[in-house]
Formats: C-alpha cells, structure tokens, sequence
C-alpha cells in the first residue's frame, strides 16, 4: 500500500503518552527550550493512567493536594479539589484543564500509537512507526508511558468461550458497565480490585470476589475537603511541597521519628488507632521502622489482621481474608471506602483460590478446582506487567539493532531509571530503576522532567549530539537498586509486581528504587555536579574542532 501520510519534518523531540508525565515533558521541551517537540499519545485524549483506569471506584491513593503538578504557582493556586483522594473523572478533568491552558493539544499526535522506535547510528535519529502508518524521527525520544500502563489479563484456558462480558479494569469502557441484576465475579483483590469490589457490590445482583493473596487495606476515609482545608492549602503550597519533596515517598505527610520497641504495646495500639481513624497511606508512616523491621512490622500487621476480623461477621470468610503471607506494605498497600465491610453483604461471596485454584473459564462462569460459579460479567482487576511492559510495547532497538527486550532479558538495567546502554538520546520518563510506584507519582515524574530537561539543554549549549549511558554504570545501578530494596521488607513479598512476580516468565528483580525520593534526588544532583557521571556525551561532528 502506498505511503499516503505527507513526510514528517525531522523533530528535536518526541515524547510518547500524554499523562501526567509526557504533558509536562511537552511544556519543558517546547515551551521553555523551544525545541520542535511533538506529543504522541494512543488514547483520543489527554490523561494516561487516568484516561484508562474507569472502574468503578476508581481513585487516587494520594492526597488531592499533592497529586498535581507543582510546576506553576498559577495552576496549583486556581485549581481546586473537592475530595481528600480525588476520583478518577475529578483527575481527568484537571489533566484536561492543563492540556488547555498551556496549549498543549496542538502539539499531540490523539490516536496515535507507536509500534516501533529504532535508533540508527547513520543519522544519529531515532525513527518512529505509528499504527496508523505515519513516521517521524527525532534527535532526542522520551518515554512517558508511564508504569502501570500495560494490562496483565492472565491466561487462564477458556475465555474465549465465555459468553458473558468480561473487562480488565485497566481498559474500562467509557460508556461504563452496568452491572444491574448481574452476577458479577471479580478476580483480584490489589489496590484496584479493592476499591472496585464495593461499588460492584452496591449495584450488582450478586458479587463473587475470587482472592488469591490476601492483602491489607487501610481505610481510605475519603470525604469532601471543607472550605477551611482547600483555604489552607491555597496558602501553604510553599511549606507543603517542602515536606513532599524532603519525604521518602513524595507525600505530603512526615514518617515518624520514633520506632516501634520505643513504646509500650498499650501506647502502640493507641497510636495505631489514631492511624487507622486518619486513614490513608499516612498508615505505614506511624512508626519509621515498619519497613525495616520485621518484628516492627508484624506490630502492624497484627493489629490490621484484627481489624480484618473485626469488621468481616463470617468467621470464615474474616480468616480467609487475614490469612496474609507477607508484611504489611511489601507490596503497594491498598487503602479502602468498605472494602472489608463488603463481605458483610448477602450478595457478596469470597473464594479462597489458594485453597481451590481457578481451573478454567466456562461458557456461564468460573470454574474452581472443586467449584463451577456463574457469572453474566467477569472483572478482571489483575493488574499489570509494570514498568517494563509499558516500554516494551513501544518495540524499542537500540544500536545495532539490539532489541529492549534481549537488553533486558534477565531484567532491566538502567542508569538512574532514566537512561539505557545501547540507546542514545532516549530517556525513559520514571523508568524501571527510578522510585516511580514507590512514591507520589506527580513527585517522581516534575523530578524527572525538569532532570531530563536540564539534561538536553546542556547537550544542546555544549553542542552534543548523543548522549548515552554506559553498561558499567547500568550494571552499578542494578546493584544499588537491589541493595535499597534488600535493606527494606519490599522483596519479603515474593508475589509482588514490584518484583515482576504476576507476570509468568517475566524475569524476578526488584524493579524501583526503594532508597527513597530525596535520596534519589541527591544521587541525580550529583550525577550532573560531576559532569554527567555514568553518561559518554559525544560532540555533533558539525561542531568538532
Ligand atoms: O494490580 P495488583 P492492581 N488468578 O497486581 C490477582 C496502582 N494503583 O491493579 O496477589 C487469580 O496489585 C493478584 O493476585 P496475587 C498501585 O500501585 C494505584 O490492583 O498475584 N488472581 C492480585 O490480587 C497498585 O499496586 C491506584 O496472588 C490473579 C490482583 O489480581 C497497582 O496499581 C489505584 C491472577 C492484582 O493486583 C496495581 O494494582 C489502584 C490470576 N491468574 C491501583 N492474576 C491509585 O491510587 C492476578 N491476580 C492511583
């Protein structure tokens, strides 16, 4: 078929995916270096995660007031939250909002997926294919694909032959689904299936949740935020975001100082009550230990295994539901709106598959190892292939022709979660290596812009044509990512995704930076202090003397 897309002029930039990240990485590269950037973006709009993740109960873990850019003194004081976790169409609808105020739309490709990126050492450009057949090539690619971006729908024999509606939370339809006198069966209890399960409940005829890893939820106590609170943070933006960026994980809260052996147990359950009555992720930070400590954690996780048995009535159905192999937070700790009080429900049922296993999908329904349950809509809530499944859709080759994929076949290997051996000029906005998932993600993604942004301007005034990493320091960061995460409890969850462990044959290595936001800041202040250590700058050729 003959080519019928006009020839695209060469861009100093291209960004792929229009969330959070890939938006302001727009900004920073068009507006305020005034490179010839073009955005392109899958969705037919702005929003990423957000344009996605419609399920019912989507919404954010974090505070309002600190999941949004800080950038711009003139968007963080006339936008205003009506929630303490901002829901799903609420976070749209700001992202929407950016996109029009820095005029951002005429500088993104909608509708545009990528399906191949190659490098070519002949021109020093990175070459873009589109599905739609356009190509574009670039002197410098950035990423921004964010990490919870590519669905895990697992393999389980027989769905096709379903005969009922079945949807991934992760690709939600946009008209939304209505589960009226429907039997509905979801399978996954993480972060998304337990904020879905009690508005599924709320709706449907029946719900069965099918659980294989229990997990702890801290409620999420979400309500709209009083003129006294949104005056507040009008006025505080300054002191807010020091704290947001002087914290480990980016929130707008401290970790205590204190440690759990430095009170008394009656004085730990007290403090604990206080946590859980504030609620939120604010949770893990009452005492600084609790990642760290085993013993420590086990405090927590034994009060939180209680509430469990407190609020579920069915004995059986509370054990099943406490019976949780792994510390309280070494995986993303969920917070809730009733999840627990959910299973109180008559039309909600909990299926234990560490007992019996899902065998198979059926025509009507699920089937267990000793249990057939009908179901008219399946909800798959089983997460995703994160942080390098993202990156692998886009079917990235480096030099020579080296595929991401064989680069990475024994796991990834970054410099810094923002830059790969073998892949000039690419940057890789909250890369598998970088705190990302670990933190507030807006946090994550303003430090890795305005780093990447400082990165290209230097190159740019200093006449640099490529930019690139070394497999030395890529192998040094590996070990210091894995180092960071084996001084904490995270690796103690052998089923994480942190670890790649939900994906089947996907290789295990602990995939963020677990050493926390501020220090990872200092290394990558350091890292250009010291001339781009761990970087080869080469000099555009035009320009050597
Ligand atoms: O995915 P998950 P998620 N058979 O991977 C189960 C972020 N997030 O979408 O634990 C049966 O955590 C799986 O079981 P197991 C947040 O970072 C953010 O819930 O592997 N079950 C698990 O129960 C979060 O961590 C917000 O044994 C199967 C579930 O499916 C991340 O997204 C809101 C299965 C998957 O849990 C991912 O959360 C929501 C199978 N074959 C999520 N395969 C915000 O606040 C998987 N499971 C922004």
């Amino acid at each position: 078929m003959p080519d019928t897309h006009p020839p695209q002029p060469h861009l100093d930039a291209l960004i792929i995916g229009a969330g959070f990240a890939g938006m302001y990485q727009l900004i920073q590269l068009r507006d305020r270096l005034g490179l010839t950037t073009r955005l392109l973006e899958a969705a037919s709009g702005v929003g990423g995660t957000w344009f996605w993740n419609r399920y019912p109960g989507a919404r954010c873990d974090s505070e309002s007031h600190s999941y949004c850019y800080g950038f711009s003194k003139e968007l963080l004081e006339e936008w205003e939250w009506s929630e303490r976790y901002p829901e799903q169409p609420e976070i749209l609808r700001y992202l929407n909002h950016v996109a029009d105020r820095f005029d951002l739309r005429r500088s993104i490709s909608f509708n545009t997926a990528v399906t191949a990126c190659a490098y070519n050492a002949a021109d020093n450009r990175w070459h873009i294919s589109t599905a739609g057949g356009q190509s574009f090539t670039c002197t410098w690619l950035i990423t921004a694909v964010g990490c919870l971006s590519s669905a895990n729908l697992p393999a389980i024999p027989g769905l096709d032959s379903f005969k009922g509606e079945w949807y991934h939370t992760g690709q939600w339809p946009h008209e939304g689904v209505d589960f009226t006198g429907k039997t509905v069966a979801q399978i996954g209890t993480g972060s998304t299936g337990i904020q879905a399960a009690p508005v599924i409940a709320a709706q449907a005829a029946h719900l069965t949740i099918f659980q294989r890893t229990a997990n702890y939820s801290v409620p999420a106590h979400n309500a709209p935020l009083t003129r006294d609170f949104k005056d507040w943070v009008k006025h505080n933006h300054p002191e807010i975001r020091a704290v947001m960026k002087s914290t480990p994980n980016g929130h707008p809260f401290r970790i205590a100082e204190r440690k759990v052996a430095d009170v008394s147990p009656e004085e730990r359950e007290a403090l604990y009550e206080e946590a859980w009555a504030k609620g939120g992720l604010q949770f893990r930070a009452t005492f600084q230990d609790l990642l760290v400590n085993k013993a420590a954690n086990a405090t927590a996780a034994d009060f939180l295994k209680r509430k469990i048995r407190g609020i579920v009535k069915n004995p059986e159905t509370a054990a099943v539901l406490s019976d949780i192999d792994h510390p309280y937070a070494a995986k993303r700790p969920p917070i809730d709106t009733h999840y627990f009080d959910t299973f109180n429900r008559d039309n909600v049922a909990l299926v234990d598959l560490r007992k019996a296993p899902i065998e198979r999908i059926t025509e009507t329904g699920i089937k267990t190892a000793d249990t057939e349950y009908q179901a008219d809509i399946i909800v798959f809530a089983t997460g995703f292939d994160a942080m390098t499944g993202p990156l692998f859709r886009l079917n990235l080759t480096g030099r020579d022709g080296m595929r991401l994929q064989d680069a990475w076949s024994a796991g990834p290997e970054t410099w810094l979660g923002l830059a790969v051996p073998g892949f000039p000029n690419l940057f890789t906005i909250t890369g598998p290596g970088s705190p990302s998932v670990l933190c507030n993600m807006p946090v994550c993604i303003e430090q890795h812009v305005d780093w990447i942004t400082a990165c290209i301007d230097h190159a740019r005034a200093n006449q640099i044509a490529t930019i690139e990493t070394t497999p030395e320091a890529a192998i040094a960061w590996s070990d210091t990512v894995d180092a960071a995460a084996h001084a904490t409890l995270l690796p103690e969850a052998g089923h994480s995704w942190y670890l790649g462990a939900n994906v089947p044959g996907k290789p295990r290595r602990f995939m963020p930076y677990a050493g926390g936001m501020a220090q990872y800041r200092d290394i990558c202040d350091t890292v250009v202090a010291r001339g781009y250590e761990g970087f080869v700058m080469a000099p555009d050729p035009a320009h050597a003397s």
